[in-house]
């Protein structure tokens, strides 16, 4: 288990709360897959497509002893398992679960783009990866985190909803 990554979650369908515990939960039985740590969870105003319902967003960070293609399917088949039909690129899902980092890794492929080509420009991935951890960095730029946040318009549209208590995988649902 000797990456780590940096997962992006979200939900705007249904019990949202109820799927991104559900995913945490999913991924952390994978044997490769160990749940470090949780951010709080954020509710987002809708970025890209507009006229949908409000997100609830998070970032986790795992250890795994997984490629990160091999994480993407896990990934992939997590949001299956919870219903996610693809309708409308950017649209209403019961389940988003991205990758944004992978160790400190560039990576290129068809299938798969880290870190998550659109990640610098949304407060609502930045907020809670920040809140995980205050001073990572990027392999693709120098420029740290924060100062990127501060010049985003939507980070007004992140407010904390839940906030975690606690360390470890289910520090979120404790409560
Ligand atoms: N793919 C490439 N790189 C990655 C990566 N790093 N992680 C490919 C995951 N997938 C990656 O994704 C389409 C394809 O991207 C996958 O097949 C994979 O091979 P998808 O999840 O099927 O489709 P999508 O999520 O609708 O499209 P996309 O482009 O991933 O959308 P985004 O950029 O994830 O945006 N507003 C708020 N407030 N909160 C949100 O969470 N999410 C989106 C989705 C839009 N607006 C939002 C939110
Ligand atoms: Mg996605």
């Amino acid at each position: 288990m000797e990456n780590y990554s940096f997962l992006s979650i979200g939900s705007n369908v249904g019990d949202r709360s109820e799927y991104i515990k559900e995913a945490i939960r999913l991924l952390h039985e994978e044997k490769e897959v160990k749940v470090l740590q949780t951010s709080s969870l954020y509710e987002t105003a809708p970025i890209g497509y507009i006229d949908q319902p409000q997100f609830l967003n998070a970032v986790i960070l795992v250890n795994t002893g997984l490629s990160a293609v091999e994480l993407l399917n896990v990934c992939q088949e997590i949001e299956r398992k919870l219903g996610r039909k693809r309708e409308i690129r950017w649209g209403p899902r019961t389940l988003d679960l991205d990758i944004l980092l992978y160790n400190h890794e560039n990576i290129e492929t068809e299938r798969l783009s880290v870190p998550h080509p659109r990640m610098v420009g949304r407060a609502f991935v930045l907020v809670p990866l920040l809140e995980i951890n205050p001073t990572i960095m990027l392999p693709t730029t120098d420029t740290p985190l924060n100062d990127i946040l501060e010049k985003l318009e939507d980070k007004e549209g992140v407010q904390l909803w839940k906030q975690k208590s606690g360390e470890g995988a289910y520090a979120l649902f404790e409560n």
